[in-house]
């Protein structure tokens, strides 16, 4: 495998790189890498090797399901090809083109999603958000270009304090941002017309994944009646959920939420860091993707759009 697949691996692994979008082009651009690298004529240990790959950078965070579109709409396209008996030259430029697509794609959604969403904002609402997402602070960011006065809270968003960086890019914006620990929120959330936040997986069910601590603020903003809007482009609809299956959510080192030092004194203790927790649709108000807005209720159509109904006998990435 070329060394620059798996340096970005690693990045992902550790969240050097991070955010599910982001994620899912740097995958796209890392199968484009290894895709060019290659060297070899046998197009049957191309795709052996691209395979291999896929299921590489695919481990290295379970949850966010556009790492897996990335992939799979690369891998479908690369199947095709192969199945034409096309050679390396060609299968390779057939990644390459499949690559750049799906990352024009996502960031095409990205604005669309921004464009879509702002419009739901209103001058002189307040927004609740939660985690770092490009996705839901593209919306923030449009609102206030086209003039809107709006104020955020962001909440930390521990253990990693993702927060504080939704805080820095939006006062970078000249954004009225108020930063507050995740426990404040139910003081806050009545001053709220809307929870805007992004996602890292969207079930058939319209069940959303996403930062873990969402569902915890979802619920408190559905007693206090505040929206909840879910910003996610529909590669972040998970295909694998048609039968209801549960997404597999990350569990991160422990030491993400407690040092060594008190760790080693504190003898016996368990700890546990889930990266993510599931919000159930009856929480959620909106999901905007660049097709448009959709109830949660609604995401099998999505899912339907873009995969049709067939459940998938195996994965692309499979041997
Ligand atoms: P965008 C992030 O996951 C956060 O959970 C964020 O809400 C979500 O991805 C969506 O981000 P992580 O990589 O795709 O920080 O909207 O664990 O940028």
């Amino acid at each position: 495998m070329d060394k620059r697949v798996i340096d970005i691996a690693e990045d992902i692994k550790e969240m050097r790189i991070r955010g599910a979008a982001k994620i899912g082009r740097t995958v796209a651009e890392a199968i484009k890498i290894e895709a060019e690298n290659y060297r070899g004529n046998d197009p049957k240990e191309f795709v052996k090797d691209i395979k291999k790959t896929a299921r590489y950078l695919i481990s290295t965070r379970p949850t966010a399901v556009s790492l897996e579109n990335a992939l799979r709409y690369v891998l479908v396209e690369l199947g095709k090809a192969y199945k034409n008996g096309e050679n390396v030259k060609t299968l390779k430029s057939i990644v390459s083109k499949a690559s750049d697509d799906f990352c024009e794609n996502s960031n095409l959604a990205l604005d669309r999603i921004a464009e879509i969403g702002s419009k739901r904002i209103m001058d002189g609402d307040v927004i609740f958000t939660h985690c770092n997402s490009s996705m839901a602070l593209g919306i923030i960011k449009k609102a206030h270009r086209d003039g809107k006065k709006i104020k955020v809270y962001a909440d930390e968003t521990r253990p990693r304090l993702q927060g504080l960086l939704t805080a820095k890019e939006l006062l970078d914006e000249g954004i009225d941002v108020t930063l507050i620990v995740d426990s404040a929120a139910r003081i806050f959330i009545r001053e709220a017309n809307h929870v805007i936040i992004g996602a890292d997986a969207v079930a058939a069910n319209g069940a959303v994944v996403n930062k873990v601590g969402t569902a915890t603020l979802a619920s408190i903003a559905h007693e206090a009646r505040v929206k909840v809007i879910v910003a996610a482009e529909t590669y972040k609809f998970n295909p694998q959920t048609y039968c209801g299956e549960l997404i597999e959510i990350e569990e991160r080192d422990i030491f993400e939420v407690i040092s060594k030092e008190d760790y080693e004194k504190l003898k016996g203790l368990k700890v546990n860091n889930p990266a993510f927790d599931v919000t159930p649709p009856e929480f959620i108000d909106l999901i905007i993707t660049e097709k448009g807005l959709i109830a949660p209720q609604a995401a099998i159509w999505v899912l339907k759009e873009t995969y049709g109904l067939g459940l998938f006998d195996k994965e692309p990435w499979e041997d």
